[in-house]
């Protein structure tokens, strides 16, 4: 099969990849094929042969318009994110083409019927709400932190999703710190489906992380490392909550004051 050859910075991005797929099949939080990441890769552009029509296409794809030409280091569908010991067969590296009606596997994806992973539409999404507002995040981290998810079945706390935030920012001043805009709550719709990448891109414009509800969680970051410390801080919030629920009373939680004055540092 045809494949380029790869620059050092993608080494480097799928180097830290491998690191954050580890982590999260650690942390419980990628069973079987849970889970998906991606990088825009803005700069491949130059690394192409001049022609791709020999790599392998897959068509019959409606991609947004704005996508048309852009490449994307993606992990595969039904693949484990432990299985990034080797990328080569779980992850690919695609180019959609000219008429956004398709894509080119420039590297990987060494198996029969590899595809991207089934929430590709969503990544996509994010990568072009991000390209157009100027944003530098280029790496989206899909998981299913359990805490997190445990949470969002809260009866009460599901149902608001200021609380949601301000519940996760006053269990620890670094949950406040370092998700300094939020952790949102996306109400349940249906995995891989458009709906649910309409609804991420809107949070993800505001909050450090969105929670998919009775799902998992996504962050975008400007490394694949980054995008997973948002998701890892906001579940400690979620652990502590849950720890305190769960030793037989409410949290306290910090002061309005306490939180107001780590803003102000920010
Ligand atoms: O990759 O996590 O949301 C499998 C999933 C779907
Ligand atoms: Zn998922």
């Amino acid at each position: 099969m045809k494949s380029i050859e790869l620059n050092n910075a993608i080494l480097t991005h799928i180097k830290k990849t491998k690191e954050v797929g580890h982590y999260l099949w650690e942390r419980q939080w990628a069973e079987r094929n849970g889970g998906n990441i991606s990088i825009f890769l803005e700069d491949i552009e130059d690394q192409l042969p001049k022609t791709i029509d020999d790599f392998r296409y897959v068509g019959n794809r409606n991609f947004p318009k704005e996508s048309a030409g852009l490449s994307f280091f993606v992990t595969g569908t039904g693949e484990r994110l432990r299985d990034l010991r080797e990328p080569e067969f779980s992850s690919c590296i695609i180019r959609i083409d000219d008429n956004a009606a398709g894509y080119h596997i420039l590297w990987g994806g060494q198996k029969d019927n590899f595809r991207p992973t089934s929430e590709f539409i969503t990544h996509l999404k994010v990568h072009l709400d991000m390209k157009k507002n100027g944003r530098d995040s280029k790496a989206i981290v899909h998981t299913h932190p359990i805490e997190l998810i445990a949470l969002s079945h809260h009866p009460e706390y599901n149902k608001n999703r200021y609380k949601f935030t301000e519940n996760l920012w006053k269990m620890l001043p670094e949950v406040r710190a370092f998700t300094p805009n939020g952790i949102d709550l996306v109400k349940y719709e249906l995995p891989g489906s458009e709906a649910l990448a309409d609804l991420t891109v809107k949070s993800l414009r505001d909050h450090d992380v969105a929670v998919w509800e009775k799902h998992g969680a996504i962050a975008a970051g400007k490394t694949v490392i980054e995008a997973f410390d948002y998701i890892d801080v906001a579940n400690k919030g979620a652990i502590i909550f849950l720890k305190c629920l769960a030793a037989g009373f409410e949290p306290e939680g910090m002061s309005k004051k306490q939180m107001d004055e780590i803003a102000a540092i920010l």
